[in-house]
């Protein structure tokens, strides 16, 4: 019989990636799919076109009731909880929501899947941001010092409810801290497809000029697609433990805007300090100036990540470097906008946040 897998947030970045490896490895994968008022199934175009290679259930990480339902249609041997309000930022704006997402939610589910099955494994998305201000490297054993809702939310979900109930029942549950991780289906809010995304336009006439906010802040960047498989691993260990993924490597957020830069073949020269530094293209053009407005009301500084332990006990390895990873995603931009540009489909300014 088939293996049974189920994903919360499978609509996501993470979710997308883990539902194909799943696929592949052989498992039935069942997607826990909320309503959104637009197609929330664009990163699954490949697995919902008929025959439909995922099985769905709808229901939000909000509601008890739903999950149950949709554990007791499921009935998986493994539970990934990937469903999560991630963006960081967003968390200062909504704390409550974020809160009852994050951890709530995870408990929420945890406790309707034991009650049908206690022999179910679960994997938690935690993540580097619990670490917050602790120096790097961090590693399993380092501080959690969490400054962001988001955080605290995650921390409090992973201390209650992965320690917390691994302990008190004897569950099957573990933590993977994953370092930041990206690809050309990560959110537009997020940096660095932020960055690929409006390089891209402006390499194409479609916008005048990228704003952002810190550029010295250091994130340990790996590729979503390698990470996922991190995740399944974890589950098929002897005894539940917690792991670091990362790839060891810490860039700048400038640093990745000169290397997506220099993969668009635009090299870019920097100037000023502070609110006032910009990125200028070599003919003098400003194309990068930052703004208050994305600043955070507190910041993570520096994120990198020592995952010794996941390499030796999980066997997992980096396949993707940060390079490679860059030119991944300017080529997936680039190219896309190109045909989008070539039949007029792409809008040449958003008036959002991103
Ligand atoms: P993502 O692209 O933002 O995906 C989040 C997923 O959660 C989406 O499928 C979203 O559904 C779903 N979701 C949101 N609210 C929900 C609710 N109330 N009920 C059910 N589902 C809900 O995030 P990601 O980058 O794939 O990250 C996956 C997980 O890993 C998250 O928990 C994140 O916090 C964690 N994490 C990510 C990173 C990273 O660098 N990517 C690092 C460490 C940890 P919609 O499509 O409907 O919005
Ligand atoms: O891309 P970011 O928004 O990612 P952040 O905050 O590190 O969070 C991501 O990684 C976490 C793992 O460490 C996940 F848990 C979380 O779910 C999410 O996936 O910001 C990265 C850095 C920050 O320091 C931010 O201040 O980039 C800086 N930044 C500078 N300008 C910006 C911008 N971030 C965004 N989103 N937009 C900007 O204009």
């Amino acid at each position: 019989m088939k293996r049974r897998a189920f994903i919360t947030g499978i609509t996501g970045q993470d979710g997308s990636y883990l539902a194909e490896h799943l696929i592949s490895l052989g498992y039935e994968v069942w997607g826990f799919v909320r309503r959104t008022s637009l197609d929330p199934f664009v990163r699954l175009q490949d697995l919902v076109q008929p025959p439909c290679r995922i099985k769905i259930v709808y229901g939000s990480l909000h509601d008890a009731g739903s999950i149950r339902q949709a554990l007791k249609e499921a009935r998986p041997d493994e539970i990934y909880n990937l469903g999560a309000q991630s963006d960081v930022w967003m968390s200062f704006k909504c704390p409550d929501e974020t809160t009852d997402i994050n951890y709530h939610g995870f408990g929420r589910l945890v406790w309707e899947a034991i009650k049908l099955n206690p022999e179910v494994r679960i994997y938690q998305a935690s993540t580097s941001e619990m670490f917050g201000r602790t120096d790097p490297p961090q590693s399993e054993t380092s501080l959690f010092q969490p400054v962001s809702p988001y955080a605290e939310a995650k921390l409090r979900a992973h201390e209650d409810y992965v320690c917390g109930y691994r302990k008190k029942y004897g569950l099957f549950i573990c933590s993977g801290f994953l370092f930041n991780h990206e690809s050309p289906r990560r959110g537009e809010n997020f940096v660095t497809r932020k960055i690929t995304v409006s390089l891209s336009k402006i390499k194409l006439g479609l916008l005048s000029s990228l704003q952002l906010g810190n550029l010295d802040s250091k994130r340990d960047w790996g590729f979503a697609g390698d990470y996922v498989k991190a995740m399944h691993k974890m589950l098929q260990q002897k005894k539940p433990e917690d792991f670091v993924i990362a790839t060891g490597e810490a860039h700048t957020v400038r640093e990745f805007v000169e290397a997506a830069a220099t993969a668009l073949d635009m090299p870019i020269r920097w100037s000023g300090k502070g609110l006032n530094e910009v990125g200028k293209t070599t003919g003098g053009r400003v194309i990068v100036s930052v703004s208050k407005e994305f600043y955070r009301p507190n910041e993570v500084h520096y994120l990198l990540g020592d995952s010794r332990k996941a390499q030796k006990k999980l066997g997992w390895r980096i396949e993707t470097k940060f390079e490679e990873l860059v030119q991944m995603m300017v080529r997936y931009d680039y190219e896309r906008l190109e045909k989008m540009k070539s039949i007029g489909l792409v809008r040449a300014h958003l008036c959002k946040k991103s």
